[in-house]
């Protein structure tokens, strides 16, 4: 039941008034997002009760996907649109001389992720929730999310994130749902009877696990499933044994911040008991929910639940389903692993090996001891079931205790009967080289599910200008349906559209302009071509290789000013993790060359560079309706997917690419055509490594570009980079150039001349355009989510209550 605009101001009014003590006219903005907020959890609550209800009465298989990392942004206009009412909304408030944006603006970003494995888990809630999934989220409630980036004398500093300051409206405390999870301390198995052994537990700590739901509201169809986020508290068991303000910190500290590492930062305590608490409470809280309200035999469990492994941090949910089923359930090894490894499945995120991760056997031990045994044993029967069929080897590099370490890849493997990669030539890569061994041994485990993003947050939320031009072009079935964009090809020779989208893509530009003139002082034009690189900072993803082609740039202009060229915006977003040094040098130099080149008057808005701070979830959705090109130029094999890509092209950029993660499959939706393709394939790095024969010094010495190039680095060219500059060079230079910047300089400055050349011609660029966002309706994380639904989970989607009552 959706309100009209009527019922829905007076709703508004009543709500300010009983919480407030207000009139609509005097209210604040805070105060008017609260009422909203709240106005809106109360519209879909019934629905969410009804929803819970009803997978308990039809006796639904769901998916519970844990995940160390969800990245949601802010709630407030899409669950607006997924309830129907962001229209209405808009106008009833317009109407009371309220702008909706206003309102939305103060709500803060939900940023418990680091980038694009969380952003994933996030855009997965929403499709699974709008394809009428029964799928559930688990998680951390992080008190600090992602943390805050400032920029001081160029240099990247982090400011605590404190996104719970002001309550967070969406999310309901359920006292009543805890459980306790037991950490440290040492484990014996004693014999209660002939054969029968039980875990004794000795000077284990007891945590209490809090969950916070929060309503995960699918697009118009009456669906409201949940995230469910735990917070760490002290039992009131345990109160006297924490009586020192620095044992309940030491405590309260477990869910206190995310880890804000991009896959370096390893072999924290910490983070491994936070990786067991949210798995322990989740797996509790889902057998419990199945004793409860299901009322089946254990046995049955893997016919009624199935576990999605977010990477490698939820891992030990392949240890703690078994101690579930054996210690508390009582049944025997061979059942309990026969039910685990139905239940769960693993999709893998990376294929640099340092991010690959592990935990010594002391740390484990001390941290998890039951886990640790537990795995122990998964590993022993490995061996004795797969050493009489593969060499020795092999089993020994598959094991999952290996060298003091255990191998969270390996046990997710070994304890699931799915693995998938995230890309065609990523889950490519895992079969071929990565996981090779793993494939010998299980080849029908392995799968690919290439990513896909929320589409309607990312295109009808974000860019309204484009949204109204496809409505008035192909009609309004994209809106639910993405692959009708598709029909968008019937216009590509239609100057009217084509006009038209060019007017849209100038709006969001100028809106860009505004926002980075207000936020940094810079002023860019709308006529010039906004180039984009949004993403974590990260040595593989290459910044640095934009840096330099901008450096390039600025060098030609100094010597021809003369030359006639497209004026160029090259825009940044990136966060480097605190304790990654090389990316926080990278950040420095961007910083430094921006200064030099926006404030040279030879250059005057020629070319320009932002680097705007703080890149998280609510700049993305201002950046990418503006870009016009989208900068995908990690080093080929390095980047498992990227899923800015996908929500660029949807928005209308051009991709500007290397053939890496779903790059290619980009390419083979729009064709070569429209896209700009360039550098090394996945098969010559490899074939570098394999020849070692790559002299990034040879380029230097014998490439006057790229020679001049780098020594600005060194030369006082860029001022204020004594020491970055030097670094830099050094990367390059005396240790090789690990991720072969230097051997596809050439062919990326060939791509941007393209590139120019082809922006100069408008309606040639706007084609293109046109065709980019024709077909990234197959990169809908609605169909990715499907897919996982069918393949992997065997759940089936819910049967509407209209059905039910038509
Ligand atoms: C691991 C151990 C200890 C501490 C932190 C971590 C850690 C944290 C975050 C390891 C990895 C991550 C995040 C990885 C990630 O975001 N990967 C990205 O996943 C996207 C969604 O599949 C892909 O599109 C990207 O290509 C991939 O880089």
């Amino acid at each position: 039941m959706t309100l009209d605009k009527k019922t829905f101001k007076k709703e508004l009014r009543q709500r300010l008034s009983e919480n407030y003590a207000m009139e609509i006219e005097d209210a604040s903005e805070q105060e008017l997002f609260y009422t909203l907020g709240t106005l809106i959890k109360a519209q879909y609550a019934e629905a969410w009760g009804n929803t819970w209800r009803r997978y308990i009465s039809k006796q639904q298989k769901q998916v519970y996907y844990f995940s160390i990392e969800f990245l949601p942004g802010r709630m407030l206009k899409s669950n607006l649109l997924n309830l129907g009412m962001l229209a209405m909304v808009r106008e009833a408030l317009a109407e009371l001389n309220i702008d909706l944006d206003k309102i939305a603006d103060v709500e803060k970003d939900m940023a418990l992720g680091n980038g694009g494995l969380g952003r994933l888990a996030s855009c997965f809630m929403d499709s699974i929730a709008s394809c009428n999934l029964p799928g559930n989220g688990n998680g951390i409630r992080y008190d600090y999310g992602l943390f805050k980036q400032r920029f001081v004398d160029g240099y990247q500093v982090e400011l605590p994130d404190e996104w719970l300051k002001g309550g967070n409206i969406w999310e309901i405390r359920r006292e009543s749902k805890a459980v306790d999870v037991r950490v440290g301390g040492h484990v014996y198995l004693a014999e209660v009877s002939k054969g029968h052994f039980k875990p004794v537990y000795e000077n284990a700590r007891v945590l209490r696990a809090v969950p916070y739901d929060t309503g995960m509201v699918g697009y118009d169809n009456d669906v409201v499933n949940t995230l469910r986020l735990w917070s760490v508290e002290i039992p009131a068991s345990e109160e006297d044994k924490y009586q020192s303000i620095h044992g309940r910190r030491e405590l309260e500290d477990l869910t206190a911040v995310l880890y804000p590492d991009d896959s370096n930062e390893q072999g924290r305590l910490t983070r491994l008991t936070q990786e067991y608490f949210f798995v322990s409470a989740g797996i509790q809280s889902i057998i419990r929910h199945y004793k409860k309200q299901y009322k089946k035999p254990i046995a049955q469990l893997s016919e009624y639940v199935s576990i999605h492994i977010n990477d490698t941090h939820p891992a030990l949910c392949v240890p703690e389903m078994m101690r579930i089923l054996m210690d508390e359930e009582d049944l025997s090894w061979e059942q309990a692993w026969d039910i685990t490894v139905k239940i769960m499945s693993y999709t893998n995120h990376t294929i640099m090996a340092e991010a690959l991760e592990k935990w010594s056997i002391d740390l484990m031990k001390r941290t998890v001891p039951r886990m640790y045994q537990i795995i122990e044993e998964i590993d022993r029967r490995y061996v004795e079931t797969i050493k009489a069929l593969h060499p020795y080897e092999l089993v020994e590099r598959t094991r999952i205790i290996r060298e003091g370490q255990v191998h969270m890849a390996h046990l997710s493997i070994i304890g699931s009967h799915s693995t998938n990669g995230v890309a065609k030539l990523h889950s490519d890569l895992l079969k071929a080289v990565v996981l090779h061994d793993f494939y010998v041994i299980y080849p029908d485990r392995f799968n690919n599910k290439t990513n896909g993003v929320a589409q309607r947050r990312w295109s009808q939320i974000v860019n309204r200008p484009m949204s109204k031009v496809l409505d008035e072009t192909i009609g309004k079935t994209w809106r639910k349906n993405p692959d009708d964009l598709k029909l968008l090809m019937n216009y590509q020779a239609d100057d009217k559209v084509l006009t038209k989208l060019a007017e849209a893509k100038k709006a969001n530009k100028q809106a860009l302009a505004d926002y980075v003139l207000s936020a940094t002082g810079i002023a860019i034009s709308s006529e010039a071509i906004f180039d984009v690189q949004i993403k974590r900072l990260h040595a593989y993803k290459r910044q640095l290789l934009n840096l330099l082609h901008i450096i390039k740039l600025y060098q030609d202009i100094k010597e021809n000013p003369q030359i006639e060229r497209q004026k160029r915006v090259f825009i940044f977003g990136a966060k480097a993790a605190p304790s990654y040094h090389y990316a926080k040098v990278i950040i420095k130099c961007i910083n430094e060359a921006a200064h030099l080149i926006n404030n040279d008057p030879a250059i005057h808005d020629q070319l320009k560079i932002v680097f705007l701070e703080n890149y998280n979830v609510t700049l993305a959705e201002k950046i990418i309706p503006a870009a016009d090109v989208s900068e995908q130029i990690s080093l080929a094999s390095k980047e498992a997917s990227g899923t800015s890509n996908m929500k660029l092209m949807l928005n209308g950029a051009i991709t500007l690419a290397t053939l890496d993660g779903a790059n290619v499959e980009i390419r083979d939706a729009v064709g070569d055509e429209n896209i700009y393709i360039f550098g090394l394939t996945e098969q010559e790095v490899y074939q570098y490594y394999q020849n070692q024969d790559y002299s990034a010094r040879q380029l230097y010495e014998e490439n006057p570009i790229i020679h001049r190039v780098l020594n600005a680095f060194i030369d006082g060219t860029i001022p204020n980079i004594e020491y970055e500059g030097r670094e830099i060079f050094d990367s390059l230079i005396q240790y090789n150039d690990e991720y072969f910047l230097l051997r596809d300089f050439d062919s990326y400055v060939e791509a941007q001349q393209q590139i120019d050349h082809a922006y100069a011609d408008q309606s040639f660029w706007q084609k293109m355009s046109l065709i980019n966002i024709a077909n990234a309706g197959r990169f809908s994380s609605d169909e990715t989510v499907r897919r996982y639904a069918e393949d992997i989970w065997k759940v089936d989607p819910i049967r509407l209550p209209v059905d039910e009552e038509g």
